[in-house]
């Protein structure tokens, strides 16, 4: 018999879809299944919000009423650099709303905040009236008050929503959120995993407590759901899954998000789940500014990164004027530094690797509330990230529905890279004269 993972991989290149009905392949693929939940009534595995949570709903005669709240909240970053945000709800990004295809709902949303807000349902096709843009397409939403936003969602797919009222700042601050809508006859290929987040930007100077809104490009923080690593839940699976990652963009900066180990296929956005004809594989895909995109993977067993390729949305705060230290020797200037800056050691001659060290050594205490550029410890050592990096796990034995952390992978004895020889003239390698 055909194992699940090799049915999927056949027929996520489109290959059956002139032979076999998509009925029968979502059939076949959910008897097969082992992990969603397409058994019973439901057509949908639920969203998993990485670092965060769905806003529950009331049903009131047929709609589904959801309540988001703007207002100021506390935020962690990671431990050690917290801020005065703004959000929905009590977090950042706000909860995130999931409904389905066909639904009727209202959005009740109260302003907590000083300044006015609306906020804009983002890709959403609906009444004019109902976009959310404050001065165009309604009042704005004065502080205390509480408009409703009602309409039919006519569209399924991954969309977000963002305040359209001193955007500029209320954005900046974290007031944004995930909307994700489920086709309305579940999905013709079924999925075992739903995740979804939200890449960010945060110009949080070193030293200070809330975010600067007046940055344009050199920002210190980048987030997926307005957390950097080390403290960005992993992506977990089960060996043999269909997980599908789902990633919006409403930072200031294209993101080029990289996966280790797979090839995915991009097989949506805010349009909706793509025809099959449409999917592309890649391993790694720019999610533009507004953009969203939808990833999917069959899940392979081990540990991989999953992370922006923009190398400095992996770094927390780090200073973009500084000189450059590669290969100058600083041992005249270091005890020079030190009668100012008690503490001060020079580094970066041979690289930034030892910053990761150094750090954890007490030295170069950087000022108060402010992260290390780069942090996170795996089984082998310093995994020198921040920022924009997370990991996707994947184990056999791990249960259907369990989303815990797994711990580190055990790799299978004779599949990690070793150390053959520590003499630099070891073997015989073919070099070309530098001229
Ligand atoms: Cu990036």
């Amino acid at each position: 018999m055909t194992s699940r993972r090799e049915f999927l991989t056949y027929t996520g290149a489109g290959a059956l879809a002139a032979t076999v009905a998509p009925s029968a392949i979502a059939e076949s693929v959910a008897t097969a299944s082992t992990g969603n939940l397409m058994s019973g009534n439901q057509l949908h595995v639920p969203v998993r919000t990485l670092n965060g949570w769905t806003l529950p709903y009331k049903m009131k005669n047929g709609v589904k009423e959801f309540h988001l709240v703007a207002e100021e909240i506390e935020h962690e970053f990671a431990p050690g650099s917290v801020a005065k945000c703004w959000g929905y709800n009590g977090t950042t990004p706000g909860p995130t709303l999931e409904a389905v295809e066909g639904d009727r709902i209202r959005i009740l949303v109260t302003n907590r905040l000083k300044e006015h807000t609306t906020i804009h349902w983002h890709g959403l096709l609906l009444p004019s009236g109902m976009d959310g843009v404050g001065g165009l397409t309604q009042k704005q939403i004065g502080p205390d008050e509480t408009y409703a936003y009602e309409f039919t969602l006519k569209q399924h797919g991954t969309q977000m929503y963002h305040p359209h009222a001193d955007e500029m700042t209320q954005m900046a601050v974290g007031m944004m959120g995930m909307f994700i809508i489920h086709p309305r006859d579940g999905e013709k290929m079924p999925i075992d995993r739903d995740y979804c987040f939200l890449t960010h930007n945060w110009a949080m100077h070193p030293g200070t407590y809330r975010p600067d809104p007046s940055v344009l490009q050199d920002f210190d923080l980048w987030t997926f759901n307005s957390k950097v690593f080390p403290e960005i839940d992993p992506v977990v699976a089960r060996t043999g899954e269909r997980v599908r990652v789902r990633i919006g963009n409403l930072s200031m900066w294209n993101h080029p998000i990289h996966m280790h180990g797979v090839q995915f296929w991009v097989t949506g956005s805010d349009g909706g789940r793509w025809p099959n004809s449409r999917w592309r594989s890649e391993t790694t895909e720019i999610v533009g500014v507004g953009q969203t995109r939808d990833i999917e993977f069959i899940a392979e067993p081990g540990d991989w990164a999953f992370h922006c390729h923009m190398s400095h949305h992996t770094m927390n705060a780090m200073g973009h004027g500084i000189p450059n230290t590669l290969g100058v020797d600083q041992s005249g200037i270091d005890k020079e530094i030190r009668n100012m800056l008690p503490g001060f050691m020079a580094m970066g001659e041979h690289g930034m690797a030892e910053h990761q060290d150094h750090v954890d050594m007490g030295h170069h205490q950087g000022p108060e509330n402010t992260l290390a550029m780069m942090t996170g410890k795996g089984p082998y050592g310093n995994i020198e990230m921040g920022g924009m990096f997370t990991t996707v796990k994947v184990r056999d034995n791990l249960k259907p529905g369990d989303y815990n952390d797994p711990g580190w992978y055990n790799a299978p004895k004779g599949t990690v890279a070793a150390r053959v020889s520590s003499d630099p003239n070891f073997g015989n390698p073919v070099r070309r004269k530098n001229t």
